[in-house]
């Protein structure tokens, strides 16, 4: 009922970060281009195969200008892949444990990042090569405040074009730049790629890298998509570099989810070099994070952090207060950041302890823990589960919408419609 979420701000009123004044602001008025790479973890970032790096492009972000690049990100997905990602990104409220909140809760009310935005001059936007019924994007997205959203139907889709779940990236980015300069700026609009999805399919003529030797088919062909994944990439940012919207624009990319799962251990030990034990399993759930801010000078950050916190982070790079809104995840840029970064089914990393299949390690060794530290080590496993469970109760309840912050508008869902028809 509408008391319970009286005990949620509470809750998440107390765990908020304090915005660094570093980097508070530095991109206000800015556009947002948001990229979800596709199945893109973050072990592939320096990967060398056959002597070649799989991800040159992505590779040299590291070193480029007013580029932040996070290597202890995570991804917190579960059943809901992509849309657990996405809801994430949009809400800083958990996936649902089992099944995917885009699905059942499509109808909810949620204070998301194109309604916070959109409320403050911002179109937003969704581009997407898929059909826009998938996940059932084509109704949470309504409830979220998107402005428009591109699927498959706005997409030229050639039959030489199509991956298993829609347009390649190369055609998708090309055919989406005539859609994106139709936006009124400043702008907040999403990419999401697909080819890099399982199962890694590419035919001979698009690969330009020879697969992996596990003799793991899947394994193997996840190289070449990733490396199709990092040239459609750079190409669109030679777009956004040469039309100047790179002067202009937050630019975040960050990996969905995992592309290999754990039935393909025995390969991944000849990929990595070594035993994938539990803890090592939960470290192959880094996806890369890259955020490009005009104006910011370049890091390589090491804090834990995961995809929860990526909306306070955007917010506070554009100068927006969170105070108001119900977040689970901090400001990955603030000195207060919270870097116990849970997993859905409760495993946990964080600087110090690790939690997978139910065992604690220290996470600097990768060893069991001491006996000692066991008590310490369980507060980080409750603390975990409390803001999961809060967050269930958010989104099992519908609880958003007994809570209209100041200054705020509930989004009418009626105001939306995507059909290319009524455009
Ligand atoms: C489908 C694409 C893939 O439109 O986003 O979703 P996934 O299978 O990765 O959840
Ligand atoms: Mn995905």
């Amino acid at each position: 009922n509408s008391d319970d979420i009286v005990e949620v701000i509470n809750y998440t009123k107390s765990n908020q970060a304090k915005p660094n004044p570093e980097y508070f602001g530095a991109g206000e008025g800015m556009n947002v281009i948001y990229v979800q790479l596709e199945s893109l973890q973050n072990f592939l970032i320096d990967y060398k195969l056959h002597g070649e790096e799989v991800t040159p492009f992505l590779n040299s972000l590291q070193s480029e200008e007013n580029m932040l690049y996070f290597d202890n990100f995570f991804h917190q997905t579960a059943q809901g892949k992509t849309s657990d990602s996405e809801f994430m990104a949009a809400n800083s409220l958990y996936g649902l444990p089992q099944g995917s909140a885009f699905t059942t809760k499509g109808l909810n009310t949620y204070h998301a990042a194109p309604a916070i935005l959109g409320q403050q001059g911002y179109t937003s936007a969704v581009f997407h090569g898929n059909d826009g019924s998938f996940w059932n994007r084509n109704e949470i997205y309504k409830s979220f405040g998107y402005d428009h959203f591109f699927d498959s139907s706005y997409y030229h889709l050639n039959e030489g074009d199509l991956a298993e779940y829609g347009l390649m990236d190369k055609p998708f980015f090309n055919q989406s730049i005539p859609l994106l300069e139709s936006l009124p700026q400043p702008f907040y609009a999403k990419f999401i790629t697909v080819t890099h999805h399982y199962p890694f399919k590419i035919n001979e003529g698009e690969a330009t890298i020879a697969p992996h030797t596990t003799g793991d088919k899947t394994v193997d062909n996840y190289f070449q998509t990733a490396r199709y994944a990092d040239e459609a990439l750079a190409q669109f940012f030679d777009y956004l570099k040469s039309s100047g919207l790179y002067d202009t624009s937050i630019i975040i990319l960050f990996g969905d989810h995992y592309g290999i799962s754990n039935n393909h251990t025995q390969a991944m030990e000849q990929v990595i070099g070594k035993e994938v034990t539990a803890f090592e399993s939960a470290g192959l759930q880094r996806t890369p994070l890259f955020i490009h801010v005009p104006g910011i000078e370049s890091q390589t950050i090491h804090e834990y952090s995961g995809q929860i916190d990526l909306l306070p982070t955007l917010l506070h790079l554009l100068g927006v207060d969170t105070r108001k809104y119900v977040h689970f995840g901090t400001d990955l840029l603030s000195e207060e950041h919270d870097d116990l970064i849970p997993f859905r089914n409760g495993d946990f990393v964080s600087p110090k302890f690790t939690l997978a299949e139910g065992k604690f390690y220290d996470s600097n060794t990768g060893e069991l823990i001491e006996e000692e530290q066991l008590e310490e080590a369980q507060k980080y496993r409750d603390n975990a589960k409390q803001k999961l469970d809060f967050s269930d109760k958010v989104v099992n309840g519908d609880l958003i919408r007994f809570y209209t912050p100041e200054g705020f508008r509930q989004v009418d869902r009626s105001n939306y419609s995507y059909s290319l028809e009524n455009q």
